[in-house]
């Protein structure tokens, strides 16, 4: 019986690839062909899709009528056109589970940067600007443990940072979320508060929702006035879920103390960027999940949905829009 034929967009590693070969045949389109009508062409011959970068929506389904699969080599989906998916019975898998801890452990990276001043001393050390001991307090950071956090979305990944942040900073926990988790306040002591109230008094405010209709652009001007003006923004989910100018207006004006940013409105992040001349930013390159580890897991996580659900078995992670 011949194979599958499957697109794949991204590197993936060697053993993700072997696998994926003993199923299916694989085709890799070249970087110029990505936007071009050669393309299309390769989306019409295939019945599997590890997309990079690309939309499913209409347009490109109708390149692609063969299709049946799209494994997503990410937790989030927000470049499924759910709607469009549904209509051509177009299965549709993520990767859940295997980041979270490593996205947790990034968040916490960028509470650290952005609290302590990590890259704004590193590049004094660099610069040559350590003469004595550091003793200007202009440099001084503030303090992670026994601070309140608020973290907005209470999935997976917010209930890693939680951990992270009950039992090894020791801090006080609240969060904000469609639905209230009384197993997880209960397990790991922490408060459900209404997203005001979260904003209004929380030191450090981590943002970890997907980007849906309903979080589109969440935080804004309105959000950024409640917090703290000592506050700490952080965001590792996605860019759009905060009107990126009224955070810059923010950091500007000094109305929140700093902010740590893995994801931006436009990536790769414009070099204009205004956000990228503030000393109170801390600029990571969304990298959240990027340890070779969990990248690699991630990898055969997809690259197994997307063989069982060509093979009409039940991919595991099918997204629950999908199911
Ligand atoms: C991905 C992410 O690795 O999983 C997600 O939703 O944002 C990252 O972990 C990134 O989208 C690159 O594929």
């Amino acid at each position: 019986m011949s194979k599958p034929k499957v697109l794949v967009m991204k590197k993936l590693p060697s053993e993700v690839m072997s696998y994926l070969s003993d199923h299916c045949e694989i085709i890799i389109p070249s970087s110029n062909e990505t936007d071009s009508l050669q393309f299309s062409a390769l989306l019409g011959e295939v019945e599997g899709l590890i997309p990079a970068g690309v939309r499913i929506d209409n347009t490109l389904l109708e390149s692609a009528p063969q299709l049946k699969v799209v494994s997503n080599i990410s937790v989030g989906y927000d470049n499924f056109d759910i709607a469009a998916m549904k209509a051509r019975h177009i299965i549709g898998t993520h990767t859940p589970y295997v980041l979270d801890d490593t996205v947790a452990d990034l968040v916490f990276g960028l509470i650290l940067s952005a609290a302590r001043r990590l890259p704004e001393l590193d590049k004094l050390v660099r610069d040559g600007g350590w003469v004595s001991s550091v003793r200007d307090e202009q440099l001084f950071g503030v303090d992670v443990h026994h601070a309140t956090l608020g973290i907005i979305g209470m999935g997976r990944i917010g209930e890693a940072i939680a951990k992270r942040a009950k039992f090894g900073f020791d801090m006080n926990v609240q969060y904000s979320n469609r639905s209230r988790k009384a197993d997880i306040e209960e397990r790991l002591g922490v408060q459900y508060a209404p997203l005001d109230e979260l904003l209004a008094t929380s030191d450090f405010v981590v943002l970890m929702a997907p980007h849906t209709k309903e979080t589109h652009k969440m935080i804004g001007k309105a959000q950024f006035a409640l917090m703290k003006q000592t506050a700490i923004f952080i965001n590792a989910s996605r860019g759009a879920l905060v009107d990126e100018e009224a955070l810059i207006e923010a950091l500007e004006q000094k109305t929140i103390y700093a902010a740590g940013l893995d994801v931006f409105d436009q990536e790769p992040v414009d070099p204009a960027n205004r956000l990228l001349q503030l000393s109170n930013a801390v600029t990571l390159p969304h990298i959240g999940s990027a340890t070779l580890k969990t990248r690699n897991d991630m990898a055969m996580v997809a690259a197994r949905n997307l063989v069982l659900a060509l093979k009409g078995e039940t991919a595991p992670n099918i997204v629950p829009e999908l199911r």
